[in-house]
């Protein structure tokens, strides 16, 4: 948690979509600091509203419920969804058919800006040993990676259509430390997330505009330049972690499609006949 704030953004009420989730249960103490009322939903009883907060439970692919859920609500940390490869038919439901009521309850609220969670696997079939951008063309590991694609063609359509904002955070590994060597180059630290989330909803102009998730780390994939008026600036870095890294994966194959690719794992996950 950040001691102060970076921005002096403040909601009257923000809605956390997906708050029981990894990265949901991250960010929900920590957005309070940024609104008078949190609301948190997850499609599930997830215990009940803290102090600032409100618990409103909804299923992504009802869009009923996800019109209720947006009654009210300025902007929106979107988290929700399904975060890994899955069988198609919940991706589907959560990210295609989800996404689809997300955007058209913020169009009909006039919601003003969703912060998307993207992920690195719209790209995860890009080299290890390249540098790509957010201009670059997308390069999805798997049906969860296309999904997340999906969602930001999504996010541009209602950007040029309707004029709602979105920046579409293509998140790298946001866990308490990097895990294996792949992760030296896409973690994201707990407080860096804060920083990309706040900077993302507080940025006075952002169109539809893809940012990538990462630390300051010393070997990187990803080129943020075209995003830099969001104003992220991480403080973290992976180099601190990276000798324990190594001495725990001490052994690598580099021609395994896992080290090869910056999906990593993902690239080799799936559910097909
Ligand atoms: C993701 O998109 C996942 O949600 C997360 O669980 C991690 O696996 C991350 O990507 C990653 O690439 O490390």
């Amino acid at each position: 948690m950040l001691s102060a704030p970076a921005t002096a953004i403040r909601f009257k009420r923000l809605l956390l979509t997906g708050a029981a989730g990894n990265l949901g249960k991250v960010l929900r103490p920590r957005l309070k600091a940024y609104c008078d009322v949190l609301r948190v939903s997850h499609r599930r009883d997830f215990g009940p509203a803290g102090a600032g907060e409100e618990v409103v439970l909804a299923e992504l692919s009802d869009r009923a419920q996800v019109l209720r859920l947006f009654e009210g609500v300025d902007a929106v940390v979107h988290m929700g969804g399904v975060s890994t490869e899955q069988p198609w038919e919940d991706i589907l439901a959560g990210n295609i058919v989800g996404l689809v009521n997300v955007y058209e309850a913020a169009r009909q609220h006039k919601v003003k800006r969703i912060v998307f969670a993207s992920s690195n696997h719209v790209t995860g079939f890009y080299r290890q040993d390249q540098v790509i951008s957010p201009q670059d063309p997308v390069r999805p590991d798997g049906f969860y990676g296309l999904s997340k694609a999906f969602g930001e063609n999504l996010a541009q359509l209602y950007w040029d259509r309707h004029g709602l904002e979105t920046v579409s955070l293509r998140i790298g590994s946001s866990f308490p430390e990097p895990k294996d060597r792949r992760m030296l180059s896409t973690w994201m630290s707990f407080d860096d997330t804060e920083r990309l989330v706040a900077a993302a909803l507080g940025a006075p102009l952002v169109g539809h505009t893809i940012i990538y998730g990462m630390s300051d780390n010393a070997s990187v994939w990803w080129d943020n330049t075209s995003a830099r008026h969001i104003g992220y600036r991480p403080q973290d870095s992976s180099e601190p972690f990276r000798a324990t890294v190594e001495a725990r994966q001490q052994t690598i194959d580099p021609h395994s499609r896992t080290a090869q690719f910056q999906g990593g794992a993902f690239v080799e996950q799936g559910y097909y006949d």
